[in-house]
C-alpha cells in the first residue's frame, strides 16, 4: 500500500523496483552500460557492477553508444512488460560522462516517454548537473555516500579529478563529500528523490555509517541503502582494500537496523550488473545482449 507516503511521491514509487519493497516484485528495471569514464577513484571498484558499484567476479558489461542504449531499451521493453524503469550506472559514473547519459535519456524519452529515467551517480559533478537532471524529468538519483568524515575518505577514495586537477588523500575526500552533500540538498529541493547507497566496509566505515545515515536524513533523503563489501573471494581482498572483508549478514542487518527510523532503509537491494534486465535479482542480460538486440530487428 502508500503507507504514509504523500501521494505525489506514491506516484513516483510505486512501479519503481529499488525505490519502493514492494514493486519490486512487480516491475523491473534496466541499466545501459553508456557511460564508461570515472573521475574518482574508489578502492573497491571493479566497473562491473553498478549503483551498487561493488567488487565481486563476473562478466564484463557491454558498453552501448546512446543510439544502441535507445534501440536495446525499446527491444527490451517490447519484450519484458514490466520494464518501467530504466537506470543509467555506469560502468563508471553517469556524470563523468554527461553527453553520453543525457543523449540516452533525451532518446528514451523521445520514444518511450512512459519509461522512468533512473541515475546513479558518486556525486563529484551532481551539482553542476541538477538543473538538467530536472529539465530531463529524472526522478530517482541515487548518490553513493560512504563517509562525511574525510579522515575516513581517504581510506576508501586515493583520489579524484576535479576542476582539471587531480586531488589526493584528505583534500579529495573533503571536496568530494562537500559536493555530495550540496548535490543532495539541490536535488531534494526541487523535489527529486534521492536514494543513498553506502558500501559497508568492516574496520573502515562500519560505525561510521550511522553518521552518514543521520546526515542524509537531515538534508533529505528518501531511502537508504547499506550495502556489504563483497570481496573477491579467491584472493580474500579488494582491490586497493587488502586484507578487507565483506560484513557478515548479521553484521549488515545490525547496521540496518540502528538506521532505521523516519527514513526507509533499503533492504531488498541485489547489487545489480552494470547491464541487469529484469526484475531484481532476475539476470536477463545475456537475452539482451547486443547481438542479440541487433537481430531483433
Ligand atoms: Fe538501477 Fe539503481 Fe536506479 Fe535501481 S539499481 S540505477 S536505483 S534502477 Fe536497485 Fe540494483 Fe540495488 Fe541499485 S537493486 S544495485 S539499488
Ligand atoms: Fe568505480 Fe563507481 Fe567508484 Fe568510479 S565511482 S571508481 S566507477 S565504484
Amino acid at each position: 500500500g502508500q503507507g504514509d507516503l504523500p501521494p505525489e511521491v506514491w506516484e513516483k514509487v510505486k512501479n519503481h523496483p529499488c525505490y519502493s519493497e514492494q514493486a519490486h516484485h512487480h516491475f523491473a528495471r534496466m541499466h545501459v552500460a553508456v557511460a564508461p569514464a570515472c573521475n574518482i577513484q574508489c578502492n573497491y571498484c571493479n566497473r562491473k557492477y553498478d549503483c551498487a558499484n561493488e567488487s565481486r567476479p563476473g562478466v564484463v558489461s557491454e558498453k552501448l553508444t546512446p543510439e544502441q542504449a535507445a534501440k536495446k531499451v525499446l527491444a527490451v521493453a517490447s519484450s519484458v512488460p514490466q520494464m518501467t524503469v530504466l537506470g543509467v550506472a555506469g560502468p563508471g559514473d553517469p556524470l563523468a560522462n554527461p553527453q553520453k547519459t543525457f543523449k540516452t535519456f533525451e532518446l528514451v524519452s523521445a520514444t518511450a516517454p512512459d519509461i522512468k529515467l533512473c541515475l546513479s551517480t558518486n556525486g563529484l559533478s551532481l551539482p553542476d548537473h541538477v538543473d538538467r537532471i530536472q529539465a530531463m524529468n529524472v526522478d530517482h538519483v541515487t548518490i553513493t555516500i560512504n563517509m562525511i568524515d574525510p579522515e575516513i575518505g581517504a581510506k576508501i577514495y586515493p583520489w579524484i579529478f576535479y576542476n582539471h586537477r587531480r586531488y589526493e588523500g584528505v583534500e579529495a575526500s573533503r571536496i568530494l563529500s562537500e559536493r555530495q552533500l550540496l548535490g543532495l540538498e539541490m536535488l531534494t529541493a526541487r523535489g527529486i528523490l534521492v536514494k543513498v547507497n553506502s558500501v559497508m566496509i568492516p574496520g573502515v566505515n562500519d560505525k561510521h555509517l550511522v553518521e552518514v545515515n543521520k546526515a542524509v536524513k537531515s538534508r533529505g533523503a528518501f531511502l537508504h541503502n547499506i550495502m556489504p563489501l563483497i570481496s573477491e573471494p579467491e584472493h580474500g581482498t579488494v582491490y586497493g582494500l587488502s586484507g578487507l572483508r565483506g560484513p557478515s549478514a548479521q553484521e549488515l542487518k545490525a547496521l540496518q537496523d540502528a538506521c532505521e527510523g523516519e527514513m526507509n532503509m533499503m533492504r531488498h537491494c541485489r547489487q545489480c550488473r552494470a547491464d541487469a534486465v529484469g526484475l531484481l535479482g532476475e539476470d536477463r542480460s545475456d537475452e539482451f545482449s547486443n547481438e542479440k538486440v541487433a537481430a531483433m530487428e
